[in-house]
């Protein structure tokens, strides 16, 4: 982002609040008082009541503030001479002394407005990032190896080390306890936190995290190309193997016929998707039938999309796309036509330094070509947490088990809980005292979906306030009050709950209700 724009920025605003509040004249004041290393604070505006506020960058225009009265400060860290990271501190008037920093999505170049206004309204002082570069798209990358690596792990730890002396300067105090909250790249985040800085949080929570990252994106892009993605967008697959919109709600219905009842409820939801082995066989083109069912070809391309990523060795790279995802419209990212965005992003301005890639024979050997490289150490796929166990610090992880963008199914979560394990040689009543997994049956990409998937991991998805049904007040209370939570309750849209257990339990009917049972 240019430094013209925020100066344009600061001019406007600065002069923007004149009222004689004191809150508000503490916050303006910052805007001279804060001196912190590499640091450029860029403008505070004291936002007194529920408003939208003006947003830099290319991500959105504006964002809704409703933890108001608060003191937001904008500011920009210099991480390397070539490299800068974006953030903002919402500081809520009504603190209780807690320190959240968030996370971002996807190629993660926004501030994640709606933490920001989740965080503040639930009194945390919350910080965000732009995670070093502007918009969702890997284009800064290109030649940029620092820009990478404040997205790989920089960016999170320099705005949370920021963040906190901001906080001491605001409220004479610092923060009594920090907290992160992110999903997807956040959720990857927030695990880079616990691995490669232990002491930034006593708490954190991911959800969806975007663990092992090269076999993650490179698989998303094998899947694209089972159904013929061989270009990025702009690109018309004519493949054999591509499956049209119109014929994936057959596919997923098949789906739910074969596994929907096998948790001994026809609800539309696949409570263990792991254990549906979908034969897409029925869906075959009968003699002499042309419309409404799947050629040969398509037929394969469902037989690998539903099959584990094996290396040439037969070893598991990742697991496979999770039956049902297909269902939510986000799947489309993946199987639309075009080779995943993320994918042909990573592969040319990052693993491949390029602007225009062919992937027509994009393969495991790439996967391998970008294990080899790991640009910033972006896999985050390493057990030893061994660091952030012994300073008392609490994991807290959510996983929808109908989660289809960027792929990342809920198997890959439960990958991490085992490897986590392995690593430090724990059973799961050790795991429990500091690392616990929530699996979410037909929740989707970090919220929404089928079932009771609003459990306060977001805006607009604390349905119930209290941590029995909160991932970040039950965060707070295992933390704080060494109370951790054996359960979390989802919401659903039409306001009925249901239990989510923590791995490795199980989710069964009982006849009457869904229970928790030993595996
Ligand atoms: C950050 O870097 C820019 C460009 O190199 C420089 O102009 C600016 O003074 C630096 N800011 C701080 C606070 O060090
Ligand atoms: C305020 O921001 C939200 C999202 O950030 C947006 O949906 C809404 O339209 C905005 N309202 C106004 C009045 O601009
Ligand atoms: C939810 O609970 C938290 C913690 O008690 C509180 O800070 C927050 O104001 C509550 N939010 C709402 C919307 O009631
Ligand atoms: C891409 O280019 C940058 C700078 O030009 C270089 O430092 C980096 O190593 C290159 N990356 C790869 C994977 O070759
Ligand atoms: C895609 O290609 C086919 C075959 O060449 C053509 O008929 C169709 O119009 C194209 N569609 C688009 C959207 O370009
Ligand atoms: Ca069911």
């Amino acid at each position: 982002m240019s430094l013209l724009l925020y100066a344009a920025l600061s001019a406007v605003s600065w002069h923007s609040c004149l009222a004689a509040d004191p809150a508000a004249l503490k916050c303006l004041s910052l805007q001279k008082t804060l001196h912190i290393e590499n640091t450029m604070v860029l403008n505070t505006e004291y936002v007194a009541g529920a408003r939208n506020v003006t947003t830099p960058g290319s991500c959105q225009s504006t964002a809704k503030v409703e933890g108001a009265p608060l003191c937001r400060v904008q500011f920009v860290v210099n991480t390397t001479s070539t490299s800068s990271v974006y953030g903002e501190a919402w500081l809520p008037d009504t603190w209780y002394g807690r320190f959240l920093t968030t996370g971002n999505g996807g190629l993660g170049g926004c501030p994640q407005y709606s933490r920001l206004n989740y965080g503040s309204s639930m009194h945390f002082a919350t910080v965000g990032t732009d995670n070093g570069h502007d918009g969702n798209t890997g284009l800064p990358f290109l030649h940029h190896p620092e820009v990478i690596n404040d997205f790989a792990f920089r960016a999170i730890h320099v705005v949370t080390v920021v963040g906190k002396q901001i906080v001491a300067a605001h409220y004479g105090a610092p923060a009594a306890k920090a907290y992160y909250l992110g999903c997807s790249t956040g959720g990857r985040q927030g695990t880079q936190a616990a691995l490669r800085f232990p002491d930034d949080f006593d708490g954190i929570a991911v959800g969806a995290p975007a663990t092992d990252w090269n076999h993650l994106i490179g698989s998303s892009g094998i899947k694209s190309h089972y159904v013929g993605g061989t270009a990025p967008a702009p690109f018309n697959n004519t493949s054999p193997k591509f499956i049209p919109a119109a014929l994936w709600p057959m596919v997923s219905a098949e789906i739910l016929r074969q596994c929907d009842g096998k948790d001994g409820v026809l609800d539309g939801i696949i409570t263990e998707p792991d254990d549906c082995a979908f034969n897409p066989a029925p869906l075959a083109c009968k003699p002499g039938q042309t419309a409404d069912c799947l050629r040969p070809p398509q037929i394969q391309a469902l037989r690998n999309i539903y099959s584990p990523l094996l290396d040439k060795h037969g070893k598991l790279l990742f697991p496979r796309f999770t039956p049902g995802a297909e269902a939510d419209p986000k799947a489309a990212q993946i199987f639309g036509g075009p080779m995943y965005q993320y994918t042909a992003d990573w592969e040319r301005y990052v693993m491949s330094n390029v602007t225009s890639y062919d992937f027509t024979d994009f393969s495991v050997r790439d996967i391998a070509r970008w294990d080899a490289i790991n640009a910033g150490g972006i896999a985050t796929f390493d057990g030893d947490l061994s660091a952030f166990r012994a300073r008392g610090g609490k994991f807290l992880s959510w996983h929808g088990r109908r989660d289809p963008t960027q792929l990342i199914p809920a198997a890959n979560s439960k990958r991490v809980y085992e490897l986590v394990a392995q690593t430090l040689r724990l059973r799961p009543h050790a795991m429990d005292a500091f690392y616990r997994l929530f699996l979410v049956p037909g929740m989707a990409h970090c919220f929404g979906g089928v079932g009771a998937g609003a459990i306060g991991q977001d805006d607009g998805q604390n349905a119930v306030n209290t941590s029995s049904h909160n991932v970040l007040l039950a965060l707070v209370d295992w933390v704080e009050g060494g109370k951790a939570p054996s359960t979390i309750v989802g919401t659903a849209e039409d306001g009925t709950e249901r239990t989510h257990c923590r791995y490795p339990m199980r989710s069964v009917f009982d006849g009457r209700t869904f229970v928790c049972v030993q595996a």
